[in-house]
């Protein structure tokens, strides 16, 4: 009769390890990062410093600035088609600027804004706001 206790014996293991295999998953609650939305987008001050960025032949003509916060950053669109000048951290947006046209937008928290072309991607340029 021991081999019907050893089949036993492996019947038992056999269940207690399905059983293991079963363990309820530990849930990982994945921690949210709430971005601050800096939405600066706000008119200049009579004393802001405005820096021009200018959008020519599909690209930005001043590609990387750096300014101090509360400078007000115009782009303007010297381009004969539509361009935009959108932060990949949506801080700001100038929507679509159409040829001729142009924004201001104004950065008052420091950081450093990588920003491109909702229309064409391959466009990039950045702002360093100390
Ligand atoms: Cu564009």
């Amino acid at each position: 009769m021991k081999v019907k206790n050893i089949i036993c014996a492996i019947l038992i293991l056999t269940a207690l390890f399905a059983c293991t295999q079963q363990a309820p998953r530990t849930e990982s609650n994945d921690q949210i990062v709430v971005k601050g939305s800096g939405s600066d987008k706000s008119t200049p001050s009579n004393n802001a410093v405005v820096v021009d960025v200018k959008i020519k032949d599909f690209s930005y003509d001043e590609p990387v600035i750096e300014v101090s916060a509360g400078t007000a950053v115009r782009f303007t669109n010297e381009d004969s088609v539509p361009h935009t000048a959108t932060a990949t951290n949506n801080a700001f947006d100038t929507g679509i600027l159409r040829a001729g046209e142009q924004e201001t937008i104004v950065l008052n928290k420091p950081g450093t804004y990588t920003y491109t072309c909702t229309i064409h991607p391959s466009m990039s340029g950045k702002i360093i706001v100390r």
